[in-house]
């Protein structure tokens, strides 16, 4: 251990532990900027300055460490002075309207500036033209970028999809898509973890609220909307309300207090996904060995990953669609009906917790209601909490409504999709049932959770051994991938989602850095299938009444046709 003083504050560290992190650990709080621990520890902005005692100049606190005897100020004149400064020469690079920002309010950039009290900065440096396609659902307003690396450390070392890179050269340096690419043109997967990483408003999604409100004023529409399941583990935040008070049935008030018309659950198109899929497993099983597993296929950036990076693996897949888009299938194929609405004139629109599901959605094979895209809108978590906002509703008196039926009911099983091995859980508890009979225990198969990047576990199911995996993040998608190939590994069935953590952590939500926000979420979804009334997807009675109306079985000819595709579209 080292011993040193912190602001006057005797401590003790770890040594080759950072400046900043032994404060933090004392308890004492040094601003900063383009950090992000483990990933991005450069001192770029060097808003992170100290002072140490015997040292001429002030030093990054990120990326120096403690040693014996060290005498350090986080907030003495000089290091307030060089902070601002350093904190003014980011703001000249910057367009700092931030009343038309989308980040004002919980921008890392503004509350520094604020706290350090500057209210003019010296010189303001003109922003090169810059070119971005709207049609992207990620986007990138280069006026805003501080040069931080964040979204470039965290694509390299997290995702390891490479899609951002330094451009330029002196103080036209900037960061853009590799290779001078575009981005509809990149393999980017548009898991939005740059978005949530980003300190200022640089990255965001392509906000589509506008259409929202479009539709709802429009007569000849009825708005029908689906929530995703992470998102009822997170759209609190942002509003005040603690997980305990964000109920979901809070979001279908507010959302019917906008104008919408019905509002779903997309945990009950969880629950038919398990029925296609878990059903899908047991097929393929029983064809005997195959050389790779079968991969889940509700995370539309995970696919976009292995049709960029593993092409050939396409067709392992399950073909099964994702939750929203059996939803918005059902809804306009099947559904439309049942409530007295020309399918035509139905408006579907989902609320995700992710950027991808914008690019999900349109593509051309998630049409086969016949009538238009199957979904025709995809807000993220940020856009409904902005929404909230904009009609001026207060959190706090919002009652808690029900789902609308008939497609309103969901068990646990759909809801721990919102979190990493979910999927996996969820679709072994249902696989367990079809092949014995009767249900297991509901938690018979938690070996699944945690929240390592990879995790592996076998099971016995029909007498054989099954060997499952999940990984969530990229990084680890691609080392699994490549484990497969090289034959290193051998699984039946692997759930991957592209954010770490899965959903609860996706690239949608919103922003407080790091993975423990992933954690905490998914946890309140466990605790939500903990005390559902049904576990099972096989018990939820309105998927049993979908496939006696109208489905026949699942994988019948018209679950085909509506709920599954071959992902090569
Ligand atoms: Fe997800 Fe899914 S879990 S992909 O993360 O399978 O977005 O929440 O809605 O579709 O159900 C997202 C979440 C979501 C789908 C489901
Ligand atoms: Fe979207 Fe979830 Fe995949 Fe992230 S893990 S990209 S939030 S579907």
């Amino acid at each position: 251990m080292v011993n040193l003083t912190i602001d006057g504050k005797q401590i003790q560290a770890k040594e080759n532990t950072t400046i900043l992190q032994a404060a933090r650990d004392a308890g004492i709080h040094i601003p900063s900027l383009c950090y992000l621990k483990d990933i991005n520890e450069i001192g770029a902005c060097r808003v992170c300055v100290v002072e140490v005692e015997g040292v001429d100049r002030t030093v990054s606190s990120c990326n120096n460490v403690v040693s014996e005897g060290m005498v350090v100020h986080t907030n003495s004149p000089k290091v307030r002075e060089v902070r601002k400064t350093n904190v003014e020469l980011i703001l000249s690079q910057h367009d700092s309207k931030c009343a038309m920002c989308l980040r004002s309010g919980n921008c890392t950039l503004q509350d520094l500036a604020n706290d350090l009290g500057i209210r003019k900065i010296p010189f303001e440096m003109k922003v090169p033209p810059y070119q971005w396609s709207p049609r992207s659902p990620l986007i990138r307003d280069a006026s805003k970028c501080i040069k931080c690396m964040r979204c470039i450390q965290i694509c390299d070392k997290v995702q390891d999809l490479h899609i951002w890179d330094v451009e330029g050269t002196g103080a036209r340096t900037t960061v853009d898509v590799a290779y001078n690419n575009r981005i509809m043109d990149s393999d980017c997967s548009f898991c939005g973890q740059c978005v949530t990483h980003c300190p200022v408003g640089a990255l965001s999604e392509r906000d589509d609220t506008d259409k929202f409100y479009a539709a709802l004023a429009d007569s000849k529409k009825k708005v029908i909307v689906q929530i995703a399941p992470a998102v009822r583990a997170a759209w609190g935040e942002e509003l005040g309300l603690s997980e305990k008070d964000a109920a979901a049935g809070k979001i279908v008030t507010a959302l019917k207090q906008m104008g919408a018309d019905y509002v779903f659950d997309t945990d009950f198109a969880a629950d038919l996904t398990i029925m296609e899929e878990g059903s899908e497993l047991l097929h393929r099983l029983a064809e005997g060995e195959h050389k790779y597993p079968m991969f889940t296929s509700c995370c539309p950036a995970w696919i976009r990953f292995l049709k960029s990076q593993y092409p050939d693996m396409t067709d392992c897949l399950s073909t099964a669609k994702s939750p929203q888009q059996m939803f918005g299938a059902v809804i306009k194929g099947y559904y439309a009906e049942k409530l007295g609405i020309p399918k035509e004139e139905v408006f579907s629109v989902s609320i995700m917790p992710c950027i991808s599901k914008k690019s999900e959605h349109i593509l051309p094979t998630m049409a086969d209601a016949g009538a238009g895209q199957d979904v025709d809108l995809v807000l993220t978590t940020r856009e409904l909490v902005r929404l909230i906002r904009a009609d001026h509703i207060n959190p706090a008196d919002l009652e808690i409504s029900p789902f609308d039926s008939p497609i309103g009911e969901a068990t646990g099983a759909g809801v721990i999709f919102g979190v990493t091995g979910g999927v996996m859980e969820a679709a072994l508890r249902s696989a367990y049932f079809l092949v014995n009979g009767e249900n297991a225990a509901p938690d018979a198969f938690k070996d699944v959770r945690g929240q390592d990047g990879w995790r592996e576990a076998t099971f016995t199911l029909a007498g054989k051994d099954l060997k499952v995996a999940v990984a969530s993040g990229l990084g680890n998608a691609r080392k699994l991938v490549k484990a497969l190939r090289r034959g290193t590994v051998k699984y039946d069935f692997v759930e991957i989602m592209a954010c770490p953590g899965g959903c609860a952590g996706g690239g949608g939500q919103p922003m407080k850095d790091g993975l423990e926000q992933a954690e905490r979420r998914g946890n309140h979804l466990y605790f939500l299938d903990d005390i559902s009334e049904l576990r099972f997807s096989h018990d939820n009675p309105a998927v049993q009444a979908l496939y006696k109306d109208f489905l026949g079985e699942p994988l019948s000819e018209k679950a085909h046709h509506l709920l599954h595709t071959d992902h090569h579209g």
